[in-house]
């Protein structure tokens, strides 16, 4: 057999299993889009989020002298995501240091050491990319949470971890890239009963038809698949994941993107984002469901 071909069987039988994860896997391996925004937020404290922002933004960071106006739009920026990861932890239930979690689509594991800092347990996050991987046990290990926070190559969608051993599991931003159906049987299955399953998302507004052109670029943009609303409430219900709240963050997000428009990070991903939203063509949403 050719090393080509070694590769890809080697691949299909492994954690990457069709061509699309592998597209999705180079994407995040070698971003092609400015990842300053991601990198440059992450500085501030060491926490490095791959999501968006929450809550009212002080915009009096635009006034004041030119010469810090980019720092302190940057810690503002990152102020706002943190306050996002913040909610997403807020809605895990009752976690005890002996709990278990899983981040599902970790990123470079953000949300995951904010978890253990917050509530002592073990998290274990999944990427489908290696450099995110790398990089989140790296700074795990410089903010000293290491032992708790431990980040995998791994699928979400067949994780390999043992059944019912989850109390929580959660998807910042991850799940535009799965079939929520296969995802949500995998969550279902990891899941002790009564544990909860937390997402945030941005959803395709049902009620508007088809996805909107905004929407559509937002897809082009990071190469992912956006779901429509219903989809994830049909998936849930499918595999035994009760919704007990579900929260349209869309008027709390608009700010974040009003004011990322003005830092010289920006990627030319905010006007989809902003008149996607304000046309309600599209929706940022908070689920949290609970394993039956
Ligand atoms: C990435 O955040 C999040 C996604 C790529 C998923 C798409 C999310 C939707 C709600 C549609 P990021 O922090 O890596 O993106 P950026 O580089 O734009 O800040
Ligand atoms: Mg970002």
């Amino acid at each position: 057999m050719t090393a080509v071909l070694e590769n890809a069987v080697q691949q299909d039988n492994g954690v990457l299993r069709t061509a699309y994860q592998r597209s999705v896997a180079a994407y995040w391996n070698d971003n092609p889009n400015d990842d300053r925004v991601n990198y440059k937020l992450g500085e501030v404290d060491g926490i490095f989020h791959h999501h968006y922002g929450i809550g009212a933004a002080d915009f009096s960071v635009l006034e004041g002298p030119e010469a810090g106006k980019e720092d302190r739009l940057i810690r503002e920026l990152h102020r706002l995501e943190t306050a996002q990861a913040n909610l997403l932890l807020d809605n895990l239930g009752d976690i005890r240091p002996e709990h278990r979690l899983l981040d599902a689509g970790c990123g470079r594991g953000g949300t995951s050491v904010m978890a253990t800092q917050r509530f002592g347990c073990h998290v274990d996050g999944v990427s489908i990319s290696e450099y995110q991987v790398d990089f989140a046990n790296k700074q795990a290990a410089v903010l000293g949470v290491e032992d708790k926070a431990k980040f995998h190559f791994g699928n979400m969608l067949h994780t390999g971890l043992e059944s019912g051993s989850r109390q929580a599991i959660w998807t910042n931003e991850t799940t535009m890239y799965v079939d929520v159906e296969e995802a949500f049987a995998e969550f279902s299955r990891l899941l002790a009963p009564g544990g909860r399953y937390v997402n945030i998302t941005g959803a395709a507004n049902d009620l508007n038809g088809m996805k909107s052109r905004a929407v559509t670029a937002i897809d082009a943009h990071y190469g992912c698949n956006i779901h429509l609303r219903s989809e994830y409430f049909a998936a849930l219900a499918a595999n035994g994941l009760i919704p007990i709240k579900v929260i349209d963050l869309t008027p709390d997000t608009i700010p974040y993107w009003e004011l990322r428009t003005h830092t010289e990070l920006a990627t030319g991903v905010e006007n989809p984002f902003l008149s996607s939203y304000k046309d309600g063509s599209f929706q940022y949403l908070l689920i949290v469901a609970e394993k039956a």
